[in-house]
């Protein structure tokens, strides 16, 4: 009987430790600490435009979150993944160029088309979301 009680007491501690974290879960941080997902090297088109996709559903963040390019013609084409009417619009805007998308809804996409700048880091954000960090950079080679 006493090993009985004590496997309970300590079933319900685990309990009360998995409700934690769910609870946690199911209340987003202001703060999204999710890192952010890797890199991508834009592709030429059959038109021979460098284009890369770049995902970004209800986990706001940008997929990938670093894009290679080269000197060029870019379209970078923003996704929105999530389900139509369930998800959070985006949209991707860059600081210090003058390209950006305006914003998609969810189950849409758009995109924009421009000239590569000069060499160098770049990078957007998401203006929706950019309390939660959803960034990303642009990198020309
Ligand atoms: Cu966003």
């Amino acid at each position: 009987m006493r090993v009985v009680r004590v496997r309970t007491a300590a079933a319900l501690v685990l309990t009360g430790l998995l409700a934690a974290v769910l609870t946690s879960c199911a209340t987003e941080p202001s703060a999204n600490t999710r890192p952010h997902p890797g890199t991508a090297t834009a592709s030429p088109g059959g038109d021979g435009v460098q284009t890369v996709v770049v995902t970004s559903g209800v986990d706001l963040r940008f997929h990938p979150s670093t894009i290679v390019v080269h000197s060029g013609t870019v379209r970078i084409v923003l996704d929105n993944t999530a389900k139509v009417g369930q998800g959070p619009p985006h949209d991707l805007t860059f600081s210090g160029l003058p390209v950006q998308i305006g914003t998609v809804q969810a189950g849409s996409r758009a995109s924009v088309t421009f000239t590569a700048p000069a060499p160098g880091t770049y990078s957007f954000v998401c203006t929706i979301h950019a309390a939660q960090n959803q960034t990303g950079k642009l990198i020309v080679r």
